[in-house]
């Protein structure tokens, strides 16, 4: 009896073996210094163990090559395993999930977060495939399974990209519901997508590429295909997609990666007709991007493209008049006493009109794309469910050049780390009340400050940011920015070309603002940030989309835009409030987290970067993470399990304690000398203030293993 509980129990020599491959909990660290902690992520990352805990909280480190720890035999062995009792793996954590929810019948979400890089999309990946594997399943819901895995190639495939930081980087943010029926079955699915980062399809850095999805077509689409979308098969070909420099990378298959996708469209539903409108549309904005504008003698754009090529492809692609299409570039339709009257562009206007349509043509596709995926994973059966979230957004990042797509993206990262300290500093604060525990709490950097200094009504980045997007005449970015200086200057995260050397000792260009952001300062050129948050686009052209004879096209500009004559909100102020209603959602949920950290920026396999890495442990908060399980009380045991774990230590509790769990504890630890102070019994748990007292009960729990029957006498070695 004792031997098959333990065979679950079985960590091999995995305290004895500390010294080879680290401690696999933090918390039962000797010491809590950052040193320490660096130390064993080392150990632990040389041995190919990327992933460690504290408490329930999972780091992993980018190993940046392939483990053999991700096949059915490892999904097996986690699953419906306490905790604790395997090495630590991010099935453990969603097996946790898994069956808290369905014990508990409540909702769950695992916020997996880290910079760019760090492993957030692959995690959720294993998360999603360990659910999809590992859940009983009948075979009409294999059918909606296949449809939660397949939806990742698709939108990977329209909303990642190669950066300089993650040759599959995404693009947007992604909140994934997984329903689950009361027996645990996974029967639906249901995302949420935040902010596509639509300026891609029309500009790229140097270094990286437009979404996977236009070199997918044009390396692996087949010849007819091509030719019916009078696509060359040269990546060069294309505007769009050249500016980066890199079509080709060798970490990517596109050919490969275009058969995926293409049957991952069948597979979530996507009929032939819409998937050929889909490709229409792919092929339009790669057309689109080709279009030159020349200035005519009076300064008028005059659009220099290829007759035949507009004429082809308006109509048959896009679904719109060849010759609106080209009025709709190169002249403002405005309304003088209810006549329209033609004003005619600039080049500039009109690359600017051909680069909004591209963008917004690409950006309500991608939704249609997410809305259609949802149709096709609804649970369409009504029994109450649960649901596990899982969030996956693009990480903190700092480039050389940051614009208005980094500002989004890093306030998003500040918002998710204000999230966590929220919820860490909350729940353990709750757990100590409702335990009836007196605690010390531990000081952590609130970045609450940086949130504001971003969101703030009125007085925010944002507020002001809208202001000037919406004042009449002669706001510019420069303007903007002057803006931000008379109302910010002196905020301690906000630093501009007149501060920069006093608080810094760097110095920024006037069109810059910095933000000292908890993961780091980040300078933002302002250049863009009204354009972009404005994200207008020409009456005359969106009135000529809702004409289109490509349905989806068609359907993209009606239903999303029924009053065409209302401003819509500004992008930054949309987002703000898409995160805050994501905030609510998370807040209603029980939380999991995995943090991912990046283990070097060369992404080279089983490189470790001490001081990418310290820096990284720092902001994410993972020292005072571990203060603070650590502070009250380093380790907590729910009664029962505790018993279940520890009861070969002592006769009166073993092979059985008759009584009630807390009872038998009492009596274990009694047994076993923990003096007062090392512990309190709380109202279901038992609290152990020192990682060191249990880590002796661990050991002699060890010893007792190897040494059956001796139990009695190591409980009194432990005593002495
Ligand atoms: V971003 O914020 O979307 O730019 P992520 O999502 O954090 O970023 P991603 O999951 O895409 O990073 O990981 C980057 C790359 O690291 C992957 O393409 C893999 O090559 C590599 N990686 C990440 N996690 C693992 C892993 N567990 N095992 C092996 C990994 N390789
Ligand atoms: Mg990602």
């Amino acid at each position: 009896m004792y031997l098959v509980v333990q065979g679950q129990l079985d960590m091999e020599g995995a305290l004895t073996a500390r010294d080879r491959v680290g401690i696999q909990d933090f918390v039962l660290l000797d010491e809590t210094t950052e040193t320490a902690f660096l130390s064993n992520l080392k150990k632990r990352f040389s041995e190919d163990l990327i992933y460690t805990y504290i408490g329930t909280l999972l780091v992993s480190v980018n190993p940046y090559k392939e483990l053999d720890i991700y096949n059915k035999k490892q999904m097996d062995l986690y699953m419906g395993v306490n905790f604790f009792e395997l090495p630590p793996h991010i099935y453990a954590l969603a097996d946790n999930a898994y069956h808290t929810m369905l014990t508990e019948f409540n909702n769950h979400f695992i916020l997996i977060s880290g910079e760019s890089g760090a492993g957030k999309t692959e995690a959720s990946k294993k998360i999603l495939q360990y659910y999809a594997v590992s859940c009983p399943s009948t075979t009409l819901l294999d059918t909606v399974r296949d449809k939660m895995l397949m939806s990742n190639p698709v939108l990977e495939a329209f909303g990642n990209a190669k950066t300089l930081k993650n040759d599959n980087s995404s693009r947007f943010g992604k909140y994934m519901d997984i329903q689950f029926d009361s027996q645990g079955d996974a029967v639906g699915g249901h995302i949420l997508n935040y902010l596509l980062e639509k300026s891609r399809v029309v500009h790229q850095n140097h270094g990286e590429r437009n979404f996977h999805i236009f070199y997918q077509l044009v390396q692996g689409g087949e010849e007819d295909l091509l030719h019916q979308l009078g696509l060359e098969r040269d990546c060069q070909h294309y505007n769009y997609l050249t500016q980066g420099e890199c079509a080709i990378v060798s970490s990517i298959n596109d050919k490969n990666d275009w058969k995926t996708v293409k049957n991952a469209l069948n597979v979530i539903n996507i009929d032939e007709t819409d998937i050929n409108h889909l490709f229409e549309i792919i092929a339009s904005v790669l057309h689109l991007g080709n279009f030159h504008f020349e200035s005519n003698s009076k300064g008028q754009a005059i659009l220099n493209s290829n007759a035949e090529l507009l004429n082809y492809f308006s109509p048959q692609l896009l679904g719109v008049n060849a010759e609106t299409l080209r009025k709709g570039l190169t002249f403002r339709w405005i309304e003088v006493k209810k006549d329209e009257v033609l004003s005619p562009f600039t080049t500039d206007h009109a690359i600017y009109a051909r680069d909004a349509l591209a963008k917004a043509v690409y950006g309500r596709t991608f939704t249609w794309l997410v809305n259609k995926i949802n149709e096709s994973m609804e649970n369409t059966n009504s029994t109450r469910k649960t649901v596990i979230g899982l969030l996956d957004i693009y990480g903190f990042e700092v480039f050389n050049l940051n614009s208005f797509e980094q500002f989004c993206i890093n306030y998003c990262n500040e918002k998710l780390q204000q999230l966590f300290i929220q919820l860490t500093l909350k729940s353990e604060q709750e757990e100590y009340e409702a335990e009836n525990i007196e605690w010390e709490p531990v000081q952590f950097f609130n970045n609450k400050i940086i949130c504001d200094l971003v969101e703030e009504r009125h007085r925010g980045i944002i507020s002001i940011l809208d202001e000037e997007c919406l004042r009449p005449g002669d706001a510019t970015d420069l303007t903007f920015l002057e803006r931000l200086e008379e109302k910010m200057g002196s905020h301690p995260h906000f630093v501009t070309h007149r501060l920069a050397d006093k608080m810094t000792r760097k110095t920024l260009e006037r069109g810059d603002f910095r933000l000292l952001h908890y993961a780091g300062e980040v300078t933002y050129c302002v250049v863009g940030f009204l354009d972009k948050n404005n994200d207008l686009l020409y009456r005359n052209i969106k009135d000529l989309m809702r004409q289109s004879k490509n349905a989806i096209v068609r359907e993209c500009f009606s239903s999303m835009d029924p009053d065409s004559r209302r401003r819509p909100e500004t992008v930054a102020t949309q987002f703000k409030s898409s995160l805050l209603k994501l905030t609510e959602i998370l807040m209603a949920k029980e939380a999991w987290y995995v943090r991912c950290l990046k283990s070097n920026e060369s992404k080279q396999p089983g490189k470790f970067d001490e001081a990418l890495i310290r820096h990284q442990v720092k902001y994410l908060g993972l020292m005072e993470h571990l203060r603070v399980r650590r502070a009250g009380f380093a380790y907590r045991r729910r009664y029962d399990v505790f018993l279940q774990r520890y009861k070969p230590l002592c006769p009166a509790t073993w092979p059985h304690w008759r009584g009630e769990p807390a009872d038998g504890v009492e009596v274990l630890v009694q047994h076993l000398g923990y003096l007062p102070h090392e512990y309190k019994m709380g109202r279901t748990k038992i609290f152990i203030r020192h990682a060191r007292t249990l880590f002796a009960t661990e050991d002699a729990f060890e010893r007792c293993k190897h040494e059956l029957g001796e139990c009695t006498s190591v409980a009194k070695h432990f005593s002495n």
